[in-house]
Parts: structure tokens; sequence; C-alpha cells
């Protein structure tokens, strides 16, 4: 009876001792940033000898993308990935990374999220929130049924958005935007519900978009930046030792992601060219077109962030 006892109660400390995450993202299990998740869980599992689990929930099903800032604010999960850009109407500075060709290159879109993340945190750790790491997407290019010769072929076509940044861009295009959801979008084209879109050529591949679409323009407008986060509460009822396996495997996860990006660009672009799908540059007039109205969307944006992003740009174009 004694040994039962014992048994019995050394069992509760174990499992009291390990605490479990429900981790929330709206992109599919097989996306690259969804697997390098998975791959951060594990590390979090082994390196915390099994203390925290961290339990994977894609493709919206613990909350759709655009609510899991909110969900895991309010503890319905613990930690979760969004798309840094959808938090705008709440934190303006989180769109910094959506402003059309302000960020060219991988090296660039470093030097933003180093300027950016300790605004986010700040803005982040207001609201209950602990920032883990972020990973851009591959640099958007122009999905088009159609070839592209100036913004007016965009009068009146249905262009899918996913963010504020891809409304704004339609609506300067005169085009109608259509909201659908990165893990919709072949089904949209199937259905005839879109005629262009802008995005990475990796979200093309994982939509299989050839057929429908037949044109990929290299524009390189923007590198948004998905993020990941926990419920500060949560994190700080972690042990110390099992915080500190969690924000290494974060470090970790981060630089990985970042690699991760740049590879499957090239590989998602080969990929779109073996479909058929015609990979090209625009046109000049085009070209400055859509610089033109870059730069009417950066002052929009300035006056609506206001001081703060200066914090960003100043620094960002100086040094
Ligand atoms: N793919 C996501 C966001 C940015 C990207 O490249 C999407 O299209 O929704």
């Amino acid at each position: 009876m004694k040994t039962f006892l014992i048994a019995a109660i050394l069992a509760a400390g174990t499992a009291h001792a390990q605490t479990s995450w429900k981790l929330a993202t709206g992109y599919r299990a097989e996306s690259f940033h969804t697997q390098n998740l998975y791959q951060f869980a594990q590390e979090v599992e082994q390196a915390s000898a099994g203390q925290l689990k961290i339990e994977l929930f894609p493709n919206n099903t613990l909350a759709k993308l655009n609510d899991i800032r909110q969900a895991v604010q309010d503890g319905k999960a613990d930690a979760g990935e969004t798309i840094m850009s959808s938090l705008v109407k709440d934190i303006p500075i989180a769109g910094a990374d959506s402003i059309p060709f302000v960020v060219s290159s991988y090296g660039d879109a470093q030097r933003m999220w180093s300027l950016q993340r300790p605004l986010i945190e700040k803005h982040f750790l207001a609201r209950g929130l602990k920032v883990l790491y972020a990973v851009p997407w591959p640099p958007q290019g122009l999905f088009s049924n159609k070839p592209i010769r100036g913004s007016a072929d965009f009068a009146a076509t249905k262009m899918r958005t996913y963010n504020q940044t891809t409304i704004r861009i339609a609506e300067f295009m005169k085009a109608v935007p259509v909201d659908v959801a990165m893990v919709e979008v072949n089904k949209a084209l199937a259905e005839g519900r879109m005629d262009n879109m802008i995005t990475s050529a990796v979200t093309g591949v994982e939509n299989q978009v050839w057929g429908p679409i037949k044109y990929y323009y290299e524009i390189n407008a923007w590198f948004p930046k998905n993020i990941v986060f926990v419920n500060a509460k949560a994190f700080n009822a972690l042990k110390p030792a099992v915080q500190k396996s969690v924000l290494q495997a974060a470090a970790s996860a981060e630089t990985r992601g970042w690699a991760k990006s740049q590879a499957v660009m090239q590989d998602s672009t080969n990929e779109l060219r073996a479909h058929g799908i015609k990979v090209e540059r625009v046109s000049s007039e085009f070209d400055s077109e859509i610089k033109r109205l870059g730069e009417k969307f950066s002052r929009e944006w300035v006056r609506l962030v206001g001081n703060e992003a200066n914090n960003i740009f100043i620094p960002y174009y100086t040094q």
C-alpha cells in the first residue's frame, strides 16, 4: 500500500511538472512556416526534457488567421502564429514590412526586422503577449490570368487580398478586392472568384495556381513576416530553465526560417515555370507606375502611424 501511495504521488508530481501549449496558425501543415514550427516544438520538448509540449493547430483549426492574436491574448490558445500585417488596425507599426518597395532583399528585410522588433515587442507586451520569433515570406510577386502591361489592365478585375496593404493596392489599381484566405486560393481560382493576386511564389505553388494563372511577375514588392508569440502569463509560469529552452529554440527557428524562406523562393519560382507559368519582369512603364503607387502608399502609412514610423525609417534609410 505504502509503495503504491509513493508511486501515485510521484506520478502526480511528474504530471504536474508537464505543461502543454496549444499553438494556433492559419497556414497549412505542409507550409514551410508550419514545418519550421513543428521543428521548434520538437526542440522545445527535447530541451525541456518533456516539461513543455507544444501542440500545433494548423489551417485555422483553433482560430482563424486574423483572430489568432486575440485568441492568444484571451487565453483561448496559449501561443500562435499570424502574419504581422494582419495586425495593422490595432498595431499600425506592424505593417512596416508590407509597404511596397521599401525592402528589396533578405538583407534589407533583416535590417527592417531588427528595427521593428523592439517596437513590436513593446506593443505585444502591452497586450500580455511575448514575441518569440518572426520569419518572412519570400518576396511578393504578381500572379495574373492575363498579361499585365500597365495598371489599367487591373480595372474591374477581381484581385485577391490578404491584408490591409493588399486591399489598399487593389483600390489604387481600381480592381475589386476579394478577400481569400491563403488556404482557399486554389478553390477561389477554380470557382472564378479571382483574376490576380500579389503573393509569394511559394503560395502560388502550394495552391497549384497553374491552369487559371498564366503569368507571374517578379516585382519583389515586399517581404511580409509571420510572427510567433505566446501569452506572457503562460510564458512566465514556466520554470526559468524551460523559459530559456523556449527562447533558444525560438532563436534557432528564426535563423532556420529565414534560410528556408530564401531556399523556397528559388525552388518555387522554378516550379511555377515548370508548370507552364510565364515568369516575367514587368515593363518599365508599369514598373514606374507601381513605384509611384508604392510612394503614395508609404505617405498614407506614415501619416497613419505617426512618429513611431521614424524609429524604423530614419535608421533604416541612414544607417
Ligand atoms: N503568402 C500568404 C501571405 C504572404 C504570402 O506570401 C498569403 O498569400 O496569404
